[in-house]
């Protein structure tokens, strides 16, 4: 299918436990979003791009096909997704840091389960089948593995399957319905995907400054500006504890010879652990400050 229009289309995903972070993370990269007319899209009103609103499960097909250039959908989608087609029609650009899940397999609690040989002709439930039938390729076990579309937590109490493999982030349904996991199938969360489909300049130059901006803030998620003041002799000691930090800024403190302050941006998370480390280096007047915007 041809691309539509001038306009570059995101899919994402219209309600569910994507959808506020999907579009959160479009508005943190400087995008406007208006509600449009009807349900099915919205307009972002200062840059060439229109959102499309709709199920997640849709959101692989239409950027395979290059109906939208890019989407936001769960890795856990977008493989299962991926295992049914011959060729990978997309790239995934970048994990989105939200919607972690995973999908797993679960035994009745105190079920006897000592390793994956125990699913041998068993039958499994799962809305996952071509993940699920993958993972048991690669493990080389035979089940039977039982399709479908929800409450699949419910399949060993009627009867239809005597184990689950079912997405899984609290583990709370499954302990609700009497269920331990056993086995980590896909570890998954939300990811931006690109379509293969070729692009024209104009959406091509839009695309580029979207992805700029959506780097920008990926790169800011965790990151942290540090500053503190330090003795010129503990320099070296305090720019090795500083997490994920090469080459920070040495300023010299005016009226106090050998006397620096020290600015950097760490990339990792800043605990209270390295402030001691720091202090007991040497440092003074620590501050942690959050980014808001960065660009490399
Ligand atoms: O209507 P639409 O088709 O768009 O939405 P949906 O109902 O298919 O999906 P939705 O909104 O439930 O989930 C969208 C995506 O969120 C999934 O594809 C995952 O990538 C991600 N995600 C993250 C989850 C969960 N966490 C999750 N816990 N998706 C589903 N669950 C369900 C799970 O299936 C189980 O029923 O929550 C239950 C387990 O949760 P815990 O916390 O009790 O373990
Ligand atoms: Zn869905």
């Amino acid at each position: 299918m041809p691309s539509n229009g001038a306009r570059l289309h995101i899919a994402i995903q219209k309600s569910g436990r994507l959808s506020r972070y999907s579009r959160e993370l479009l508005r943190e990269a400087g995008l406007r979003i208006q509600s449009g007319k009807n349900d099915l899209t919205a307009r972002v009103d200062n840059f060439p791009i229109d959102l499309m609103l709709v199920r997640d499960d849709d959101i692989p097909t239409f950027v395979a096909d290059g109906v939208c250039e890019f989407g936001i959908v769960g890795r856990n989608v977008l493989e299962e997704f991926a295992l049914g087609r011959k060729e990978e029609r997309f790239d995934v650009i970048a994990p989105l840091g939200f919607g972690h899940c995973a999908l797993k397999l679960a035994a009745p609690r105190g079920a006897d389960y000592d390793g994956a040989q125990c699913l041998a002709g068993q039958r499994i439930a799962t809305s996952y089948p071509r993940l699920l039938g993958a993972w048991l390729e690669r493990q080389g076990i035979e089940a039977r593995v039982v399709r479908m579309s929800g409450a699949v937590e419910l399949a060993p109490r009627l009867g239809i399957a005597g184990f689950v493999c079912d997405l899984v982030s609290t583990g709370s349904t499954l302990e609700a319905n009497n269920l331990a996991p056993v086995e980590t199938v896909l570890e998954s969360e939300a990811v931006l995907v690109r379509t293969r489909m070729p692009i024209d300049e104009a959406k091509q130059r839009a695309a580029d400054n979207l992805l700029k901006r959506i780097d920008g803030v990926l790169a800011t998620q965790g990151s942290k500006y540090i500053m503190m003041n330090a003795p010129e002799d503990a320099l070296a000691e305090i720019t090795a504890i500083l997490p994920g930090v090469e080459a920070p800024s040495v300023i010299p403190l005016a009226g106090r010879p050998g006397h620096f302050a020290l600015h950097a941006v760490c990339q990792e998370t800043v605990f209270w652990e390295t402030l001691h480390d720091l202090k007991q280096a040497g440092a003074s007047a620590i501050l942690v400050l959050p980014i808001e915007k960065m660009m490399q």
